[in-house]
């Protein structure tokens, strides 16, 4: 029997909408498409920027646009409260002249069939999760490697906001699949759920695990003796409760905010990674926009790091709250202590490795950059 929960609803409609509005758009290369096809190098014909992206019409002021900033959260949750803010923002700045349509997940489909949208421009800003884009930008599974980036939130958003090996390096790559990060941060700290009760990395062993579109998620858990099974969150609390997955990682908001633990009898506060998600721009459209229009654009990004790590920080706060006092869903909260966090480590480490020597298409120099970025920064 199908059972028809609020998850379920929402893939449905993510999928009926997708279709049309892959109908209505052609795919993304008709003539209202924003940026031009995949993989353009970031180069837009003049037909297509014509009219789009040309200078105010005076000293101050902005054509009137809209653009449409697509994430891959729910209202309430932290992405889509960030291009929420954004809009509002630019909105104020521009005085209304450049209207910014915030998209909740389930709007446009999939996580991965949204990062192909920004890609063919049938949308002009996108949250992005690195996972989802995992096998066409390897570089970017560096996300997914535990015990690399510094546990603490804080550290981690300062290593995202000033490393040059993802705002600079990193960023060209994903500019060759016409996507442009323009920010990378972090949602919190990421925990493990499971009805098992996950303390040592032998507990992995025999567990389905959800992971997003980046093989090298499948090492990471590999290494545990878990297997895996990439899922969009829209299907992972059906899965979660059918017992076809047994486990997954998410911040401590979205845990509770998707009601994972609802279906899950314990959580566990491993510190094995934070959750970075990307400010991501359609290259072809971008680079097509006037100065005056990108300065706008970089300088609300640049100062939305601040305030997103705030959201985050009380999302996740309020998240665990609301987890322990759950009377209905009892969750058992686990807190690794540091000898058992030291133990993941020592499986965890080796992938590392694995990772800039062994897997296909990374870049070696840029994992060697960031992690003296990291060092300098956690002045380990
Ligand atoms: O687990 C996921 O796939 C989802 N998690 C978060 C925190 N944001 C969106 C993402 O798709």
């Amino acid at each position: 029997m199908i059972i028809f929960n609020k998850k379920f609803l929402v893939l449905l409609i993510a999928i009926l909408s997708l279709g049309l509005f892959l109908a209505a758009c052609g795919g993304g290369d008709s003539e209202e498409s924003t940026g031009g096809e995949e993989a353009n190098g970031g180069e837009e014909s003049s037909e297509e920027s014509e009219g789009e992206s040309s200078e105010g019409s005076g000293e101050g002021e902005f054509e009137e646009q809209e653009w449409r900033f697509v994430t891959e959260e729910l209202q309430g949750e932290v992405q889509y409260e960030y291009a929420a803010e954004f809009a509002k923002r630019i909105e104020e700045k521009t005085n209304g002249a450049i209207k910014v349509e915030a998209l909740e997940y389930g709007a446009l489909g999939s996580e991965v069939d949204q990062a192909q949208l920004l890609q063919q421009g049938g949308v002009e800003m996108a949250v992005m999760s690195p996972g989802f884009t995992g096998g066409q930008v390897p570089d970017g599974q560096i996300f997914s490697l535990h015990y690399f980036f510094p546990a603490d939130p804080a550290k981690t958003q300062e290593v995202l906001t000033n490393s040059e090996a993802l705002n600079k390096d990193l960023r060209a790559k994903y500019e060759e699949h016409n996507i442009t990060p323009l920010a990378f941060w972090t949602e919190g700290s990421m925990a493990w759920t499971s009805n098992v009760g996950i303390e040592k990395p032998s507990d992995w062993e025999g567990l389905n695990m959800r992971v997003q579109e980046s093989p090298l998620m499948r090492e990471s858990y590999d290494a545990y003796g878990a297997t895996v099974q990439s899922l969009s969150w829209g299907e992972l609390y059906t899965a979660l409760d059918r017992e076809t997955v047994d486990a997954q990682e998410n911040p401590l908001f979205f845990i509770e905010s998707a009601s994972f633990h609802e279906v899950q009898d314990t959580i566990t506060i491993s510190n094995h990674n934070n959750y970075v998600a990307m400010t991501t721009v359609n290259t072809g459209w971008y680079n097509g926009l006037s100065d005056k229009e990108k300065t706008l654009i970089d300088e609300t990004v640049t100062e939305m790091q601040d305030w997103v790590f705030e959201e985050q920080k009380r999302q996740n706060e309020a998240g665990l709250e609301a987890i322990k006092s759950d009377e209905e869903y009892d969750t058992k909260v686990i807190e690794l202590t540091e000898d058992q966090i030291a133990e993941f480590k020592k499986v965890a480490e080796p992938v590392h490795e694995y990772y800039r020597n062994e897997v296909k298409g990374i870049d070696p120099e840029l994992y060697d950059k960031l992690k003296k970025e990291i060092e300098e920064i956690s002045g380990e």
